[in-house]
Parts: structure tokens; C-alpha cells; sequence
């Protein structure tokens, strides 16, 4: 009676729930299958990073002692999905029964509803309780009306692990810190490295099977770098934990030229892909406070990204979905501008991000919701073709986590389930916490016509384009009555400045 133990791309953990039971006889199951790498045209970075990984967790559960069954992408009688994979595996080891934990998306998770009746026997699929809040536990959460806002869930999850709780109330007296974090960053502070890793043979041998078959795809291959096993993410987590965590708060929403890194942490894809779990990620912070080693508004600033937005999205996402990625509140619908490609642009700020994102599979939050995100907003680009751009380039990109950011924070397309208002904001906000208007061949200043900085016109014209949805907003109230402050001529040559530039 042998269980056949079948592993995703995303659930790279040792001690993961479809792996817990394991017996003498078990086989664990892992396939390197043409529909996954192709299902959305994903960065090269991102294919190499998820089968190196695997390819390590399969030898490292090897040398632990397990029975691995290894498919790889170009074997010749692989059938290029899972359902095709597993019913072939079942039939090679005379399986009597299946255990698989639950996926990270929806499509998957329909797939895996057929498998049971597909295969006539049993398929158990386990609750990944790599999170800290469960998929039924956030359901109950809703009920109790405690995930209308992020922060609201972030105080709960704070109660119930404990996580920078004393006396029952947060350490240091106050939920969050925010008013001494989010600085520009001076020019005499200079970041650290980023760690990178020497890919070692499997990863060379990876290396050239996608540039072999994904070259055609967005992004660079050449400079790989990421973490590929348990191992080196650990070492990549304790070089962010020395390096970076202390001025994290500080400088999380900075951007500046040629720094694509900063002070952030560069662990979401070891954490989406189970090389890192969520809690040990937030005990290593926090212990890095107890120590003395960074403080606390640095720490609690991280712990919140992760205890709160990572499990509140995803909560979000199970909850919502399908329906989730079917509405479009704002009713955007043109395509997605070429520069996303690298097509050549004058804005400096876009040009930047979308660079990063081209070389590393990589760009901090701030380059994403403020940058590309907010373009994206103000532009009306329509909601499933940014999505797809997102889901494709990065390499922490899965779409429980990437939709609920893209759909709910940057596009405000779920008419503010997850964000009270959207993200918009003009050039002023990127000048801010950015060196890039420096070197934009666009004037800051200017607010209309064609050398004026396309994000001061783009953010009125969004506005005046969207008043009956957001002008009743309590929380644009002040930024409604400026606009409902200026002229007419002004407004018309927002909107004209606006048709142009889109136009073209
Ligand atoms: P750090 O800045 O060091 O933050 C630490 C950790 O906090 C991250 O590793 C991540 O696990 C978590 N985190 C921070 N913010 C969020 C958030 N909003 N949602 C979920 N987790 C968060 N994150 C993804 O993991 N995958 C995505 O596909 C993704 N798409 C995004 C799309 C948009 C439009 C936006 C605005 C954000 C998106 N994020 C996504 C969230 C965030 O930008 C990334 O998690 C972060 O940039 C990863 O880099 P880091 O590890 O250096 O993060
Ligand atoms: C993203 C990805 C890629 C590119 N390739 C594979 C693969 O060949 N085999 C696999 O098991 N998983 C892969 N993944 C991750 C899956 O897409 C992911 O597990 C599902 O989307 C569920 O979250
Ligand atoms: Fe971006 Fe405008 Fe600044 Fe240019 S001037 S970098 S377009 S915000």
C-alpha cells in the first residue's frame, strides 16, 4: 500500500504537510512539467530559480533517506502537466493512494478537484500550514469582521502568535512605527551588497536548459544569483538579518538610481517556494531585536510585511477567488505600454524599475506599487494585462500573493476590498523618496504640455476621469476639493496633456 507523495515548484519545505506521513514504501513525487513554465511567459531568473530548487530539495530528501521519483522537463515521455505526470507515476509504482498539500492557485487547485475520480483512488490534499493563518481560520476572521483592513488583521495575527507582544500589548506601546520609517535616503548612506550564489552544477545545468528553451521570454538570464537550496537561503536570510534589517524601516520606501536593492530583504522567493518559512523568518528578526542588533522600528516594520500583508493577501485571495480577478472597478481597459518590455521610454522612474525588474527578476515594493503600479493605475491599463505582467516577471511571483497586489493594492480594480483608496499619487511623491526626477529628461515642475512629467497630468486626469467612483471617497475628500478647485481651462489642458501622451 504505497502513497505516492507529489511535491510542487512552490513546496520546497522539508517539514511540509504531504510529507509529514512519509512510510518505507512512499514514493514523493516531483515533475518538472511545460505547462507550469509556460503557462504565463515567466522570467527566465524565475524558471532556473524553481527548477534548480527543485532539483536540490529532490537530492536533499534523497540524502535523507526518501524514495524520489525526479521528472524531468525534458524527458521524453513526460506529458507536460501534473494530472498527466501523477497518472503516470500512479500506474509506474502501483500507488494506492495520493497525498498532495494544497497548491497556491486557484487554477491548480481546480485541477487537483478531478484527481480523485480521474485516478480512482484516494487523493488526500493537506492544509499548508506553512502560513500562520490558515485558509479556514482567515474565512472565520471575515466573520468576525476582522479583515476589513490590513491593519486590523495584523493586530489580531499579533495577538494570537504572540509575535512582539508583551502584557498583551504590543512592545514598545504602539502597533506600528511608521512615523520613524520611510525616509529618501541620504547620499552618505550606502547599502550593502546583495548576496549572490555561484550557480554550482545542477543550477549551470538549468542554466542552460532555459536558455535553451525560454530565451525568447522577458528578462535576463545571464548574472543568475539566486539562492537555489535551504542552505543558501539561510545564508541569504542571516546576510539581510546583519546587513540590512537595522535601516529597513528607515529606507523602505527609498528608490534610487543604479540601487536596485537597498535595504530589503530579497527573501520572497525563498519563502514563496518554501526555502524559508514565514515564522522562522519573523523569529530571526525579532531575535535580531531582543539582541540589541537592530531596532525595534526596523523590526516590527519587516514582521508587519510578513505576518500582516503576506497572510492578509493571502487570505484575501482564498477567500475572493474566482471572482476576485473578474472585477475591473475602474473600468480600465487599455493595453499594457510597450516600455513594460523595455521598449525605450524619457521617463527616468519607469525606465529604472523596469530595468531591475529585467536583470534581476527583481524590484523592491515601492518601484512596484509606486512606479509601475501607479503608472499602470493612472494609464487605465486594464487590469489582467498588468496582472500578467507581474505573474511573469518576478521571480517571488505566484498568484495567491501577486493578484491581491496587483488587483487590489496597485490597480484598486476590487473597488477597495483590500486598500481603502488606491495608490495614486503624481511625480511629487516619486521626487520624494526617489533621486530619479534628477535625471528624467521630464520637468518635475512642469505640471501640463509635453516635457511636463507625465505623472502630475495622468494623476488629475485619473481623478477627473474616475469622480462618480472616488469622489465621495472620505479619504480623497481634501485631494476632490483641490481639484474641484480648479478652473476649467486647467482641467482641460490636464485632460488634453493626458490624450496626448496616452495616444501616442
Ligand atoms: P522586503 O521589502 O524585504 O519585505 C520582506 C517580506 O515581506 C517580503 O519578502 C515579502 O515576503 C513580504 N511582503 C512585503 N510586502 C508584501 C505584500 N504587499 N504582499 C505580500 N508579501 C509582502 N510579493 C510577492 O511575494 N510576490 C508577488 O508576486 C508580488 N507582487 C507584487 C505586486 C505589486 C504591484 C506590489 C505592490 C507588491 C507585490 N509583492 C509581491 C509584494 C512585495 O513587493 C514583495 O514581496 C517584495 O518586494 C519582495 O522583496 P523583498 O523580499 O526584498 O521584500
Ligand atoms: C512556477 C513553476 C514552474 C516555472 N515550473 C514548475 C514545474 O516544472 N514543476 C512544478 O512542480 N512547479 C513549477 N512551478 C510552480 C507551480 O507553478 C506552482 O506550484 C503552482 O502554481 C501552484 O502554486
Ligand atoms: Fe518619473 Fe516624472 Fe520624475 Fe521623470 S519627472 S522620473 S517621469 S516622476
Amino acid at each position: 500500500m504505497s502513497c505516492l507523495r507529489l511535491v510542487l515548484g512552490d513546496q520546497l519545505t522539508r517539514e511540509l504537510s504531504s510529507l509529514r506521513g512519509y512510510e518505507d514504501g512512499d514514493v514523493v513525487l516531483m515533475v518538472e512539467v511545460a505547462d507550469e513554465t509556460t503557462y504565463v511567459r515567466h522570467h527566465p531568473q524565475k524558471i532556473a530559480l524553481i527548477l534548480s530548487a527543485m532539483r536540490h530539495f529532490a537530492e536533499d530528501l534523497r540524502e535523507r533517506g526518501l524514495t524520489v521519483d525526479y521528472v524531468r522537463l525534458d524527458d521524453a515521455r513526460n506529458t507536460g502537466s501534473f494530472s498527466g505526470e501523477l497518472a503516470r507515476a500512479v500506474k509506474r509504482h502501483g500507488a494506492s493512494s495520493v497525498a498532495v498539500t494544497e497548491p497556491g492557485e486557484w487554477r491548480v487547485w481546480e485541477m487537483m478537484g478531478d484527481w480523485e475520480s480521474d485516478l480512482d483512488l484516494p487523493v488526500d490534499i493537506l492544509e499548508d500550514d506553512r502560513f500562520f493563518c490558515s485558509r479556514s481560520e482567515f474565512a472565520g476572521l471575515v466573520d468576525k469582521g476582522k479583515t476589513g483592513r490590513m491593519e486590523y488583521f495584523y493586530r489580531e495575527m499579533r495577538k494570537r502568535t504572540g509575535l512582539l507582544m508583551t502584557d498583551g500589548g504590543p512592545e514598545g506601546g504602539a502597533w506600528n512605527f511608521d512615523k520613524d520609517n520611510r525616509k529618501a535616503l541620504p547620499k552618505d548612506v550606502s547599502p550593502p551588497h546583495r548576496m549572490r550564489f555561484r550557480p554550482d552544477a545542477i543550477t549551470q545545468e538549468v542554466l542552460e536548459l532555459v536558455a535553451d528553451r525560454f530565451s525568447d521570454h522577458f528578462g535576463d538570464l545571464d548574472g543568475f544569483g539566486w539562492a537555489v537550496s535551504r542552505k543558501e537561503a539561510l545564508r541569504a536570510l542571516r546576510h539581510f538579518i546583519a546587513e540590512a534589517l537595522p535601516r529597513f524601516g528607515d529606507y523602505q520606501d527609498a528608490m534610487k538610481t543604479g540601487e536596485d536593492f537597498l535595504f530589503h530583504g530579497l527573501i520572497s522567493p525563498y519563502l514563496n517556494i518554501g526555502l524559508l518559512t514565514a515564522s522562522e523568518v519573523c523569529d530571526k528578526a525579532i531575535a535580531a531585536w531582543e539582541n540589541g542588533d537592530a531596532p525595534l522600528n526596523a523590526v516590527e516594520g519587516f514582521v508587519r510585511q510578513i505576518l500582516g500583508w503576506r497572510e492578509f493577501v493571502r487570505g484575501i485571495y482564498w477567500t475572493e477567488m474566482p471572482g476576485y480577478a473578474q472585477s475591473n472597478h475602474l473600468n480600465a481597459k487599455r493595453d499594457l505600454p510597450a516600455m513594460y518590455w523595455g521598449a525605450k521610454t524619457r521617463m527616468h522612474c519607469m525606465s529604472e524599475c523596469i530595468r531591475s525588474t529585467r536583470q534581476h527578476a527583481y524590484a523592491h515594493h515601492i518601484q512596484r506599487l509606486m512606479v509601475t503600479g501607479n503608472f499602470a493605475l493612472l494609464a487605465g491599463v486594464a487590469p489582467e494585462q498588468i496582472e500578467r505582467w507581474y505573474l511573469e516577471v518576478y521571480a517571488d511571483a505566484f498568484e495567491w500573493v501577486e493578484l491581491p497586489n496587483v488587483h487590489g493594492m496597485a490597480m484598486h480594480a476590487d473597488g477597495g476590498r483590500l486598500g481603502s483608496k488606491p495608490y495614486a499619487a503624481s511625480g511629487a511623491y516619486i521626487d520624494r523618496m526617489s533621486d530619479y526626477c534628477g535625471e528624467c529628461s521630464y520637468s518635475l515642475k512642469l505640471k501640463t504640455g509635453e516635457d511636463a512629467c507625465p505623472f502630475n497630468y495622468l494623476y488629475w486626469n485619473f481623478l477627473i476621469e474616475n469622480e462618480d467612483k472616488l469622489g465621495n471617497n472620505q479619504r480623497m475628500s481634501l485631494i476632490y476639493g483641490n481639484l474641484r478647485r480648479k478652473s476649467d481651462e486647467d482641467r482641460a489642458e490636464i485632460v488634453r496633456s493626458a490624450r496626448v501622451f496616452l495616444d501616442g
